[in-house]
């Protein structure tokens, strides 16, 4: 009861200071990331040093974690400093939580958060076919690239909510999972597409939920990004899911930060 109290006081005090700069348009579903941020500078560096410390050390005996033909590997699976720095700093940062929080309506809950690696690769698995992530309603998903990206690294590539929405409307479809290319743009025009290119810390907020978007296709060179997602509070007790922070303590945390994670 008493956490409840303080939650609703953390959300209104929270809702009340948003910053205006960095908002998630509802219709459209995205918004880009600015990678002049110091916030994003500092997380993509931690991530090269994650990955470089696990390339140079024993963590990854006989190539264990990363092995060709995997088109997402989740490197924060080991955790180093670096890794639990880029991930505490990016889940509490005050702008990254307002956007969300004007999004969602509410404070978030950390659902995902990993280093994913893509090796070149030829496969239309899963994710790297059009599809909504139906596990939500709505969710804010971030997706930085941590190295240079362009079309052959298989960037995240989505259409915006509102002609997602008309998909479904004149599909007929409403939890479409796994559609071809050809599906899509039989209703919907390729030049809608939304690709995360561009230089270390590039990157969009997207909700994969309300977006229809595929990514991995990395059919010409390695793609290596940071992914985090937040969902309204509800999914954290209906998916039964390991949250990144579950076994942390709080410690050194703000009072803040402990609702978010
Ligand atoms: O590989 C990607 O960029 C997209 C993966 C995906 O479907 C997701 O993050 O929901
Ligand atoms: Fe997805």
């Amino acid at each position: 009861m008493l956490e409840q109290i303080k939650l609703l006081k953390l959300n209104r005090s929270i809702l009340k200071n948003l910053s205006n700069d960095f908002k998630m348009p509802k219709q459209l579903g995205y918004v880009p990331i600015n990678a002049s941020w110091e916030l994003i500078n500092k997380l993509t560096q931690l991530c090269q040093h994650h990955y470089d410390s696990l390339r140079n050390s024993d963590l990854l005996p006989n190539g264990e974690i990363i092995e060709p033909q995997d088109y997402q590997k989740d490197l924060f699976r080991i955790r180093t400093p670096d890794s639990t720095h880029a991930i505490e700093a990016f889940c509490t940062d005050p702008r990254i939580l307002s956007m969300i929080m004007d999004y969602l309506g509410e404070l978030p809950i950390v659902q995902d958060i990993g280093l994913y690696w893509s090796s070149t690769n030829s496969s239309r698995d899963s994710s790297q076919q059009f599809h909504l992530d139906k596990a939500y309603d709505k969710q804010v998903k971030f997706s930085i690239n941590i190295w240079p990206t362009n079309i052959e690294n298989g960037p995240l590539s989505f259409l915006p909510a509102d002609i997602s929405k008309n998909f479904c409307e004149v599909s007929g479809q409403k939890w479409a999972t796994k559609l071809s290319d050809d599906e899509i743009y039989n209703i919907c025009p390729k030049s809608a597409l939304v690709e995360v290119l561009g230089e270390p810390g590039s990157g969009m907020a997207v909700d994969t939920s309300r977006c229809f978007h595929f990514g991995g296709r990395a059919f010409n060179g390695e793609r290596l990004i940071f992914r985090a997602n937040f969902s309204p509070r509800i999914y954290a007790n209906k998916l039964k899911r390991r949250l990144p922070f579950q076994k942390q303590t709080t410690s050194n945390l703000l009072y803040k930060q402990i609702f978010v994670l």
